[in-house]
């Protein structure tokens, strides 16, 4: 007997690709039932080969249901994870609503599977902002052979980690300047379209956004609180697939040729990085793609010990549904969870 999985936010961005990916990776679920707002209860979304009828959040009964994928913000997350988390229904939650919380466990399983067994404290795991788990997903095995010190991160971000209604403004307003219509910004706070962005998210009182809290913040509970973490986190005009500048200082000393190889053997990882035109990967490339890629490896002669790396990957999966699923693979392979129907 399988497991029965409940998608809330299964309208949204990540909602939808978490369908895709559980039914690409073959989940072994028996159920599988979408849910969103009161707003979209009845209409249909793909899984796999089938479409599932969107039933409403508020009014859903969790006492069967062993796994919540859950993409709806951070609001919606606080309010229902917990009473979810008390029906014996484990959460995956996508919001930053619970990464910071000392009894919930913030997971990439290439960088800390072990830290998993904590969830049965709320019956909550977090999922990381996108922007960190391709970052930890590159950075854990070098951390590993030479100690990191100190991160500069530069973000290059999609619009698709704003949801929906940021690719549908970037779409909008990029066809109105072809038509010379006049350009309306309501998601983002400038254009988008032809224009880079630099503020992701909230800011926050010493000048820094929430957005680039995020990954130092994160970094330090998944990779290591030692490791010193800045960053600047910038929204650019590409659909899918987050791009990140990293600069790294490390204890020990690395040359760029050891990087590549130990980068090229971790688990996540695929490196493209020829020294030619085109020999490196690009967001667009990264759409629909599960890796975290890295390219431009190169040392850093200003520092001692240092890299600059370049980070790609689908914002949507690697950064959102596909960690989610991975955490319940990871779940589901170490025995912690039990499908209900086959207990009872
Ligand atoms: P809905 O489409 O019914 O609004 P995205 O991040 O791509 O914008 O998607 C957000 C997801 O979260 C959508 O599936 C959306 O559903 C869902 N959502 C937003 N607010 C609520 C709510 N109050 N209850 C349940 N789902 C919600
Ligand atoms: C963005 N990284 O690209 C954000 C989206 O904390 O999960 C994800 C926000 C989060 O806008």
């Amino acid at each position: 007997m399988g497991f029965k999985i409940a998608v809330a936010g299964a309208t949204g961005n990540v909602g939808r690709e978490m369908l895709n990916i559980l039914s690409e990776r073959g989940f072994p679920a028996d159920e599988v039932v979408a849910l969103a707002s009161s707003r979209s209860q009845g209409t249909e979304v793909s899984f796999g080969d089938k479409t599932l009828k969107v039933q409403n959040l508020e009014n859903y009964d969790f006492s069967d249901t062993d796994i919540c994928l859950m993409s709806a913000g951070g609001t919606v997350s606080q309010k229902y994870s917990p009473k979810i988390g008390a029906q014996g229904c484990v959460v995956i939650d996508n919001s930053s609503a619970w990464r910071y919380d000392a009894d919930v466990p913030l997971i990439v399983p290439e960088v800390n599977p072990d830290a998993i067994s904590l969830f049965t404290r709320k019956n909550i795991i977090a999922n990381p902002n996108c922007s960190t788990a391709q970052l930890v997903v590159a950075l854990k095995p070098l951390h590993d052979r030479a100690k990191i010190k100190r991160v500069v991160v530069s973000t290059y971000q999609s619009v698709s980690g704003a949801g929906k209604e940021g690719m549908d403004e970037l779409f909008q307003q990029t066809r109105a300047v072809f038509v010379a219509d006049p350009v309306e910004s309501k998601k983002f706070t400038k254009r988008i379209a032809f224009n880079v962005i630099p503020h992701i998210d909230s800011f926050m009182e010493d000048g820094y956004t929430k957005e680039e809290w995020k990954v130092l913040a994160e970094t330090k509970k998944m990779l290591d609180p030692k490791i010193k973490v800045t960053c600047t986190a910038v929204r650019v005009p590409v659909f899918i697939g987050h791009s990140e500048s990293v600069n790294i200082e490390f204890e020990n000393e690395i040359t760029a040729d050891e990087a590549r190889e130990i980068l090229r053997e971790a688990p996540g990882c695929q490196v493209i990085d020829k020294h030619e035109n085109g020999g490196y990967i690009t967001p667009y490339e990264s759409a629909g793609e599960d890796a975290t890629y890295i390219s431009r490896i190169r040392e850093d002669a200003t520092v001692e010990n240092g890299l600059n790396i370049w980070v790609v990957s689908d914002n949507l999966r690697k950064g959102a549904a596909l960690n989610a699923i991975q955490i319940a693979e990871l779940l589901v392979a170490r025995g912690l969870i039990k499908a209900k129907k086959q207990a009872a």
